[in-house]
């Protein structure tokens, strides 16, 4: 762990924000922001592109890997030959598209001002996507883990991929950078496993790490049937060879997945009803229902032990997608590589959203700054240049992290920072919340609701067939009034409370089945006359701010790869780890907690009854009446990491 802790602070940043815009140089730190739908956007895209065409080559090239399977790749190199560029990185299984020659991608780096500095760009379908030739596994295990499979992986991809620039390409300086977003930014870290000795900074940005615990497809083993089921619809159907295409999206022939979902019943029909064999990612994952070795050979974290080159590894803390896998990637690297340089930087965004939008507000909530452009011109740009090219600074402390609520970018020399103090917040009698831990004892200390998976408590408001990228900032208002949803808050805060770092559920519960999940949710509730949002029409009195939340499948209790029954009625204690937060409860709010047993469609339906939840046959699916305890001997609580 390093402590320097030295990134501008607000204000000095502020000041250098001014004499940029003063010298004009920040349009450029804004351009991939600003590029959305406008007009106005579409000329500051256009103008981009055509600087682009005036001072970058476009090339493409079949470059061979070591098995003599050959990917797509194009190249962008700065016209003036006249000094050395460092090589950017990019592998990716979106398509590396445009193909036209005469077509540039904009912008090419992972902002306009990238483009401007000059870099060679080195793009790359991977391995069995868009014109790439070989087959594509959706998050291919490392060769290594794989006895008798070929000595190829994504790892080697890269590391091939980085032999070919430097060999071939003109003018590089000798340094290769990489990055990437999501499974991009799972490409980046497999190129970090191993690296090849010129790889001279990586930034994965959303990368997921493990797929059964907490990113794409599972959570602690619950399923996100609506994610995986539009993702590998999309981007995991069988090919007949290299293509430029695109799968069509889906027709689910209804706005409202829940409906849609709903009549899928369960998982396995899909094969049948919409797939055919066409996606064998998903057949593959209904035959592996418990954390096997198929999923623990996808396990990213396991390979992280030698990571010695600089990282930046970004999260958002309200990403639906991948915050379990920076997350854990960070602390991984942490533990394994003591000597490390790699720096974490989570700031108010949703999946990837430092990129796509300025990061001002997130559905309802603002932030009071463009967390975005912040992210962009202090963190990620000067972390390539000082890297790749010896040029300005790189002091940034090892967390550099947004506190929601205050609205503040915070450094710190670790994540959790310093000062945190694990505190114990209790559901407690009439619905009510408290860090005094209760008295009363007995059986009866409870609260119960029916939980039916014919009639699942709903994952977000809206009516949509994906999972979208808001329901971990929406308002919890429509969960709080089911009958199926408990409901515990607190009195109004006298004063603000931060709480930093991991918060855990324990509650005690039982249920009348024998499978069952349970979900806990965080929120922090507005006062009643807070002011309207410039960012969105819900009014904001009373509203409900999901903070975080995360679900439990009663059967993997104890052990993911061992999974067990619930005991009807037997008092079960079920602990959940909500994930890391960094938020500030402002004086005059009330800390809001949910207990619900469906989160549907972001997670398929538990029948309830101990099954292989994939193959669940209709009478599967029972009602169960769930108790959640509150007593002395039963005492379930939150563990929020408090800062003072
Ligand atoms: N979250 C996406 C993903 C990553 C890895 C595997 C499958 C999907 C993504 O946005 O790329």
């Amino acid at each position: 762990m390093r402590t320097s802790n030295t990134l501008p602070s607000g204000s000095v940043f502020l000041l250098s924000l001014l004499v940029l815009l003063t010298l004009g140089s920040v349009p450029f730190l804004s351009d991939s922001v600003l590029w959305s739908a406008s007009d106005g956007a579409r000329t500051s895209q256009q103008s981009h592109e055509d600087f682009l065409r005036e001072t970058y080559d476009k090339s493409e090239h079949m470059v061979p890997m070591r098995d003599g399977v050959r990917l797509y790749t194009i190249v962008y190199t700065p016209k003036d030959r006249g000094r050395e560029y460092p090589v950017m990185l990019f592998r990716t299984p979106y398509s590396v598209g445009p193909y036209e020659l005469d077509r540039f991608r904009t912008p090419l780096g992972p902002t306009a001002e990238f483009d401007r500095e000059g870099y060679i760009y080195v793009f790359q379908d991977v391995r069995g996507k868009f014109r790439s030739e070989g087959d594509f596994e959706v998050i291919k295990p490392l060769s290594r883990d794989r006895p008798g499979s070929p000595e190829t992986d994504e790892s080697t991809d890269n590391y091939d991929a980085i032999e070919w620039a430097l060999e071939y390409l003109p003018n590089d300086n000798g340094r290769v950078g990489q990055w990437g977003i999501s499974y991009p930014g799972w490409q980046t870290v497999m190129g970090m496993v191993d690296r090849h000795p010129a790889l001279a900074a990586s930034s994965p940005q959303a990368s997921p790490s493990d797929m059964f615990i907490g990113d794409d497809w599972h959570h602690n083993g619950a399923f996100r049937i609506m994610y995986a089921f539009s993702w590998l619809s999309s981007n995991a159907r069988v090919r007949s060879g290299p293509t430029e295409s695109r799968s069509g999206r889906f027709d689910y022939g209804t706005p409202w997945g829940y409906e849609f979902f709903l009549e899928a019943g369960s998982a396995a029909n899909i094969d049948e009803k919409y797939f055919n064999g066409d996606v064998i990612a998903w057949n593959d994952f209904m035959e592996h229902g418990t954390y096997d070795e198929y999923w623990q050979r996808q396990n990213a974290l396991l390979h992280l032990d030698g990571i010695d080159h600089p990282v930046l590894n970004v999260a958002g803390w309200f990403d639906t997608e991948d915050f379990y896998g920076p997350m854990s990637v960070y602390r991984t690297i942490e533990e394994m590589n003591p000597n490390n340089q790699s720096t974490l930087a989570v700031g108010p965004w949703l999946h990837g959203g430092w990129r796509s939008m300025t990061g001002e507000s997130l559905g309802c909530i603002e932030f009071d700054q463009p967390t975005s452009l912040d992210f962009q011109g202090r963190l990620q740009f000067p972390f390539f240049e000082y890297h790749l090219k010896d040029k300005g600074e790189w002091d940034a402390a090892e967390a550099v992290v947004f506190q929601t609520g205050r609205n503040e970018w915070r450094s710190f020399d670790r994540w959790p920072p310093p000062g945190v103090r694990p505190t114990n917040l209790y559901l407690r009698e009439n619905g009510t919340l408290s860090f005094e831990e209760p008295e009363v004892s007995g059986r009866g200390v409870s609260d119960q609701y029916l939980s039916d998976p014919n009639h699942p408590v709903p994952f977000s408001a809206e009516i949509r067939t994906s999972l979208g990228h808001l329901w971990k900032v929406e308002d919890q208002r429509f969960a709080s009034t089911r009958p199926d949803v408990l409901t515990y808050v607190s009195e109004p805060l006298t004063e603000d409370l931060t709480i930093a770092g991991p918060i855990l559920a324990n509650i005690f519960v039982s249920t009348t089945g024998t499978d069952s999940d349970w979900i806990v949710k965080l929120i922090d509730v507005y006062p009643g006359d807070a002011p309207p949002s410039e960012a969105c029409a819900v009014p904001m009195g009373g509203f409900q701010m999901h903070v975080a939340g995360e679900i439990m499948r009663g059967k993997f209790r104890n052990s993911l790869e061992n999974p067990e029954p619930m005991i009807p009625g037997e008092v079960t204690r079920i602990d959940i780890d909500l994930k890391d937060r960094f938020h500030t409860f402002r004086a005059g709010h009330r800390i809001m907690v949910h207990v619900q047993s469906s989160w549907f469609p972001a997670y398929d339906r538990n029948p309830q009854t101990f099954v292989d939840i994939y193959h669940a046959q209709p009478e599967d699916y029972q009602t169960a009446t769930q108790r959640v305890y509150r007593s002395s001997e039963s005492p379930s609580h939150l563990v929020l990491g408090v800062m003072r």
